[in-house]
C-alpha cells in the first residue's frame, strides 16, 4: 500500500520590489525580514484517504537569507508499520512581477542551498548528489537525488523531517523576482 502526500514550498525572491530601489535592495539583506515556514503535522493515513498538503512559503528571500530549520511531522495515522518511506522533491516556475530577467527554475533552485535535511532525527544531507557541480546542495540537486527507501515509520509513530535552506550569498541581481514552488512527496510504503 502506498500514500502519496504533497508538501509545497513556496520560494519567491524578491517579488515586492519595484524601480530602481529594486536593484539596490538585493544586496541588502537586513530589509528581508518576513521568511517563515509554518509548523505543521502531516498524516500520512494508512487507509485509502488521500494524502493533505500543506504550504510552506518563503518568500522575499534576500541573498544570504536562511530560513528554517522548520520541522515537519510525519505522522503514520494507522496502526500498521510502515515499511519505508520515500521521499521526492519536485518543483516549477513561479516568479513574480515584473522579472526583467527570467531565470529557469532549475537555475533559480541552484541558488538555494539546502543546510539542513533531517529525517528521524539523522541528516540525510549527506544522500544528496552535486549533481549540478556547484560545490553545494541545493534544491536542483534534490530533485534529481533519489530518497527512496528511508526507514519506515511505526504505526501511530511520528518522525520528524526537518529542512532549511539559504539563499546563496553570491545571488545575483538577475534573479530577482525568479521564484519556485516545490512539492515534497512522501510515499509511505507498507
Ligand atoms: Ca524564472
Ligand atoms: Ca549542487
Ligand atoms: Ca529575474
Amino acid at each position: 500500500m502506498k500514500k502519496l502526500l504533497g508538501l509545497t514550498i513556496a520560494f519567491i525572491l524578491l517579488t515586492s520590489m519595484t524601480g530602481i530601489g529594486t536593484w539596490a535592495y538585493f544586496s541588502d539583506v537586513e530589509t528581508s525580514s518576513n521568511n517563515q515556514m509554518a509548523a505543521g503535522t502531516l498524516d500520512l493515513k494508512t487507509n485509502d484517504v488521500d494524502g493533505v498538503s500543506e504550504t510552506i512559503s518563503a518568500t522575499n528571500m534576500a541573498p544570504g537569507n536562511t530560513v528554517g530549520p522548520q520541522t515537519i511531522n510525519l505522522k503514520n495515522t494507522g496502526s500498521i508499520n510502515a515499511s519505508g518511506l520515500d521521499l521526492s522533491f519536485s518543483y516549477i516556475e513561479s516568479d513574480g512581477t515584473p522579472n526583467v530577467i527570467n531565470m529557469s527554475a532549475d537555475e533559480t533552485a541552484a541558488m538555494i542551498q539546502v543546510i539542513t535535511l533531517n529525517y528521524g532525527g539523522v541528516s540525510i544531507l549527506d544522500s544528496i548528489s552535486d549533481g549540478n557541480a556547484n560545490a553545494y546542495k541545493d534544491i536542483q540537486d534534490l530533485k534529481n537525488t533519489d530518497l527512496s527507501g528511508l526507514s519506515g515509520i511505526g504505526g501511530s509513530s511520528t518522525k520528524a523531517f526537518e529542512i532549511a535552506v539559504q539563499l546563496r550569498p553570491e545571488t545575483g541581481n538577475d534573479y530577482q523576482a525568479d521564484g519556485i514552488t516545490i512539492t515534497m512527496t512522501f510515499t509511505l510504503n507498507q
